[in-house]
């Protein structure tokens, strides 16, 4: 076998996670090609509220949402964590049909996921200019266009937000903002919290669905450090957790140890206990509150926030201030 130098990025993430006394791995870890496409197939399951949810918001409202963006002007798109950008069509669309052409930024850090998106959009949506940039937008930084007397419409969807700390969300939104002018526009979507009309159930559900995809999304990050850091992790020994912490009104991922093992990461050795777990994600739920608080620490003033019609999802138009 050949020796590759595994990339610095996930060897220093992995170490610094799994010698932690809570074990952790960074989400951003999931999307390699496999993972990428593991994620695309939970967003059709039956328990994956999330994405048809905010499809359907967007089908019934980008008209609005564009005019509320655009104000009279022409609109540019730039878009955080894109991946597949399937639901984002519907947005692009709408904006070719108001203003003739758009150009469109894409960031993702997946660029198997990247490539398909244009390919997709520039074959489906004439008008559509895609510029994609293959970035970790939360560790590399990103370059954002502008062209002149065009406003700027920020997409952050998917309730990708959900993946950081309220402190780390602030800290996106105002790098972000930093990109960002005045009149500028962000349309941020925003998994809900539980509710009288939303039980936990049904969250867990979406993070632990019957045909085990989810499952199969967590353990991924266990093959991709064996194929990139040779770390041997067997995969039958760790079991798929999902946990809702009400405390942190959060949905966690856990890779549960299922005996006492041990693995070798770049000669440094894991212990795990049998019942220990490797915390792999935090998919945050959001409340009204938390909703107004981050917007107002980042910089942005939410113009109008359109729920789903069974409340469990929404998208806010929030304004540069
Ligand atoms: C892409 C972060 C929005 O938290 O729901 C899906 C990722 N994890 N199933 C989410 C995910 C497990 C997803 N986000």
């Amino acid at each position: 076998m050949i020796a590759i130098a595994p990339n610095e990025a996930v060897l220093s993430a992995a170490l610094t996670g799994l010698t932690a006394p809570q074990k952790s791995l960074p989400p951003w870890l999931f999307y390699d090609e496999t993972g990428s496409q593991l994620f695309e197939q939970i967003t059709a399951l039956p328990e994956y509220y999330l994405t048809r949810t905010e499809r359907g918001l967007f089908t019934a409202h980008a008209d609005e949402i564009l005019a509320l963006a655009a104000q009279g002007s022409a609109l540019t798109m730039l878009e955080l964590g894109a991946g597949s950008a399937a639901k984002t069509g519907i947005l692009l669309a709408a904006a070719v049909e108001q203003q003739g052409s758009v150009l469109y930024q894409p960031i993702d850090i997946s660029a198997s996921a990247l490539e398909e998106a244009s390919a997709n959009i520039t074959a489906n949506i004439p008008g559509v200019i895609v510029t994609p940039q293959v970035a970790n937008y939360i560790t590399e930084g990103f370059t954002l266009t502008r062209l002149p007397r065009e406003r700027v419409l920020a997409l952050y969807i998917g309730s990708s937000i959900g993946n950081f700390s309220p402190t780390e969300a602030v800290d996106i939104l105002r790098n972000l903002r930093a990109h960002l002018l005045p009149g500028d526009t962000l349309l941020l979507g925003t998994d809900l919290a539980p509710s009288t009309h939303k039980p936990v159930e049904t969250l867990l559900a979406a993070y632990n669905d019957a045909a085990g995809i989810t499952a199969a999304f967590n353990k991924n990050i266990l093959t991709r450090l064996n194929r990139e850091l040779d770390a041997g992790f067997s995969l039958n020994c760790f079991t798929h957790r999902a946990r809702w912490n009400a405390a942190e009104s959060r949905i966690e991922m856990h890779l549960e140890s299922r005996a006492a093992q041990q693995v070798h990461i770049a000669g440094q050795r894991i212990v795990f206990r049998a019942g220990e777990t490797i915390h792999t994600e935090n998919s945050y739920k959001f409340t009204a509150a938390m909703l107004a608080s981050l917007f107002a620490s980042a910089g942005f003033s939410p113009e109008r926030t359109f729920h789903s019609t069974d409340d469990t999802f929404a998208v806010t138009l929030a304004r540069a201030v």
